[in-house]
């Protein structure tokens, strides 16, 4: 259930590993393209998979779901009001296969939940199905593979596999052992759904900890990428890298997901997700200001690269990314500036005019970096431009 970033390639990895598949998306548009053998996402390797499994047979879409012996949950979990998880895709998707369960079968969730929610749909199977009580092995299984490298880490990463009891870790287990080559570590369901929050949590805090050092490297008039790779030869440090804030669907969601059930508990996190969030803010100032700067230096409007939109390096996802918040932010407050957008790997987004990254570089008077697509770094550093590296494409 659910044909997305996750749910697309571990279907075709499972049905490449000879699992018969059939993948279900509410969407007739991602089911017609998928039996066509057309990928509706962007992730390197994956197309010519999936024209393999579809010719085969081993793949074949639906917007219904049918007869199975295990079913995936691998649907959005958003936000509704503030920041609070919302698990009705979990739920639908969980009521749209309630008719078809039967004695044995597997019940997995793949989507990152807030702790309880395997519990919750435990107990929507059982209150709905009384007469199954006890017979579907129900399991939470988060996925952890980093867009851009998802066949790879897919197949080799770890899983931790968190049943409602053994005998359910163990069926479970035993469907991903058919193509995971990575150690399955087993759990409880609850243990496996504050594992995935914590993995994500902890990158959250740690790029917090590195865009802190960014801001207090500005005032001190200091590198904070020489800074960073001179702590680093520490043996027990190992700081990342700052960025112009974080994005993506799970590092910049996920820890709400910690911080809206233990509030108290959970400062630390909250904090660095409103310091990841105000980075964003202050590269936007940092960009307007220059532009201040540039025309009483100048005594003319300057032009200004805004060099990229995608929430990371090198892909074409630009969910929650902090580079669309910034030029949003500067095209609103901007005052007679020129702005040139670019963006390697969309060609139109909302009503941008986008400039291809070359030009924008070359027509520049000042350069701001949100995104380190590695295209960007072929351009040759220009000590005549004000550049504002915020995401480290040159390091200077
Ligand atoms: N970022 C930094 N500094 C860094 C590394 C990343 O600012 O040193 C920023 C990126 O620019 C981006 C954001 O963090 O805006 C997230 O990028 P990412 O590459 O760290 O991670 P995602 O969101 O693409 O994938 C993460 C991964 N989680 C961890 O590495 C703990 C991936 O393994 C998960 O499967 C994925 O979230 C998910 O789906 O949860």
């Amino acid at each position: 259930m659910g044909l997305g970033y996750i749910g697309l390639p571990t279907a075709i990895i499972a049905a490449k590993n000879g699992v018969e598949v059939i993948g279900v998306d509410i969407n007739p548009s991602v089911v017609e393209k998928t039996n066509r053998g057309e990928l509706h996402i962007v992730e390197p390797g994956l197309g010519d998979m999936l024209a393999d499994v579809i010719k085969t047979g081993q793949l074949r879409a639906s917007t219904t779901p049918e007869v199975a012996d295990a079913y995936f949950m691998v649907v959005p979990t958003p936000f509704k009001g503030d920041h609070e998880p919302d698990i009705s895709y979990i739920e639908s998707a969980t009521r749209m296969v309630l008719p078809l369960l039967k004695k044995g079968d597997l019940y997995v969730i793949e989507s990152t939940s807030p702790v309880g929610t395997t519990d919750k749909m435990r107990e929507l199977i059982y209150t709905e199905r009384p007469e199954l009580e006890g017979a579907i092995d129900i399991a939470y299984c988060p996925e952890r593979v980093l867009p851009g490298n998802v066949i790879y880490e897919l197949v080799h990463n770890d899983r931790v596999i968190g049943g409602q009891d053994e005998k359910a870790t163990d069926a479970a287990v035993a469907f991903y052992a058919q193509f995971v080559k990575g150690t399955l570590h087993r759990t409880n369901s609850r243990t496996a759904e504050l594992c995935k929050l914590t993995e994500n949590s902890s990158r959250d805090v740690q790029i917090a900890f590195a865009n802190t050092l960014s801001l207090i490297c500005d005032k001190a008039d200091i590198n904070v990428w020489e800074l960073i790779e001179l702590a680093n030869k520490h043996p027990r440090v190992n700081i990342l890298l700052p960025s112009s804030g974080v994005g993506g669907h799970c590092i910049a969601v996920d820890p709400y997901f910690i911080t809206a059930d233990f509030p108290q508990e959970s400062r630390l996190i909250a904090e660095a997700r409103r310091m990841n969030n105000y980075k964003a803010l202050w590269c936007a100032e940092k960009i307007l200001h220059t532009i201040t700067k540039f025309r009483q230096a100048e005594g003319r409007n300057p032009v200004v690269a805004l060099m990229g939109l995608a929430f990371k390096p090198n892909i074409d996802d630009l969910r929650e990314s902090p580079a669309v918040e910034i030029v949003m932010e500067v095209t609103t407050e901007n005052i007679g500036a020129e702005l040139l957008i670019s963006e390697p790997y969309v060609s139109e987004y909302r009503n941008l005019k986008l400039t291809d990254y070359r030009e924008a570089y070359e027509r520049a008077d000042i350069v701001a970096t949100l995104t380190a697509h590695s295209q960007f770094k072929e351009l040759a550093y220009n000590n005549d431009k004000m550049i504002l590296d915020f995401a480290g494409v040159w390091k200077k």
